[in-house]
């Protein structure tokens, strides 16, 4: 039987390249995962996503618990049998999505007392209940459950809020399951203080993890200061373990991460922006929407194999999105997935050979470029 683990192949100053073994597959680092936030990454078939060469994907249990339900996710064979995802699923705990969705949020020591946003009705969202619900959807990688520190935070309350999910910390370590193939993420809190940060991760250290995530970050604070936290964060964190940014980002956001010695990252931009017209290409973003490319006859993205690109011309994406017709998001979120996958696999290649700061810098410049 797979073993959970962590194998540090690489580095490149501070870049790293690693893998990730899990019960249901590897995942090569650095990594980006598809967020399938209620049991589909949206507008997408499993098999396209995994097309892509996506290997992990993202789950939330604050959406599944509240519909369809984690036990009947469960009876039914777990979240990979229910959508047909056969790849590694990693599963947020949910507190920081009650906070930015449900109604009526009540927050004590036991946990968060909520409305859901769908029908009203009532929840409480404790470790406990975080780490029940990601066993029963059978998640690969289970997030212990935290409080995100909204920013800004006085170090007062970003003090206060560290330490309760440090206690929430320790007794998800005591709730959760442990299996052969599956781990258990701590998530590192502090906002943007450099004490708080030591302190979770040295709290975190002592509880003892699977892997280490970076949370509490592009919450409003700006590339440069979540650089900075990065910067002194990520050497707080054991090398031998995973390191996941959470809810991170736009691709230079994941490129500067990476050279600051992250592994993994998730975020919804390449999805939503997919739906919402705006493709990323390797000179820039795009918007679909705009009347500029009603005759252009070129690929959204040349040097893109996804089918968006390979098949269809800018102008044919333009008319599907101003026709409102859902074959337009469809082709759009798979190019964008299809795009951080290559941007992923550019960094890991660059890191295998040494280059990662160059690929970095071509990355950058080429994205500069403007409008195109
Ligand atoms: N905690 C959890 N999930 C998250 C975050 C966090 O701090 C963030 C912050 N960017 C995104 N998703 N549990
Ligand atoms: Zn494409």
């Amino acid at each position: 039987m797979t073993q959970f683990g962590f194998e540090l192949l690489a580095t490149d100053g501070a870049a790293r390249l690693g893998r990730v073994d899990t019960a249901h597959g590897p995942m090569d680092t650095p990594a980006f995962m598809p967020v399938g936030t209620a049991g589909t990454v949206k507008a997408m078939m499993p098999e396209s996503v995994a097309a892509t060469g996506a290997q992990t994907i993202l789950g939330n249990t604050y959406h599944l618990m509240l519909r369809p339900g984690a036990e009947r996710v469960g009876q039914l064979g777990g979240l990979h049998e229910f959508m047909q995802w056969k790849g590694p699923i990693l599963t947020d705990s949910g507190g920081f999505q009650v906070m930015s969705l449900a109604k009526l949020r009540k927050m004590t020591e036991e946990g968060v007392a909520f409305q859901s946003h769908i029908d009203g009705s009532k929840h409480l969202l404790t470790p406990e209940r975080s780490m029940r619900i990601q066993h029963l959807l059978d998640a690969d990688i289970t997030m212990a459950f935290d409080e995100c520190t909204p920013f800004p935070a006085t170090p007062e309350q970003a003090a206060q809020s560290m330490h309760l999910s440090m206690r929430w910390a320790k007794r998800s370590k005591e709730a959760f399951v442990s299996r052969p193939g599956y781990g258990l993420f701590g998530i590192v809190q502090g906002g943007i203080y450099h004490d708080l940060r030591a302190e979770s991760a040295c709290a975190l250290r002592d509880i003892g993890f699977d892997g280490y995530a970076i949370g509490g970050l592009a919450v409003g604070e700006g590339q440069d200061l979540m650089f900075q936290t990065l910067d002194f964060t990520a050497p707080m964190l054991p090398a031998e373990r995973p390191r996941y940014l959470m809810g991170v980002g736009k691709p230079s956001d994941i490129i500067g991460a990476v050279l600051r010695g992250v592994d993994m990252f998730d975020c919804v931009m390449p999805t939503r922006s997919g739906r919402t017209a705006q493709g990323f290409t390797r000179r820039g973003t795009v918007n679909l929407r705009n009347a500029r490319h009603q005759d252009d006859a070129r690929p959204l993205d040349a040097d893109c194999a996804c089918p968006a690109c390979r098949q269809y011309s800018r102008a044919y994406l333009h008319h599907l999105i101003r026709s409102e017709e859902i074959l337009g998001p469809m082709l759009l979120t798979w190019h964008n997935i299809q795009f951080y996958q290559d941007v992923m696999k550019g960094l890991r290649g660059a890191i295998a050979a040494g280059r990662v700061h160059d690929f970095a810098d071509d990355f950058l410049a080429t994205q500069a470029q403007g409008d195109i």
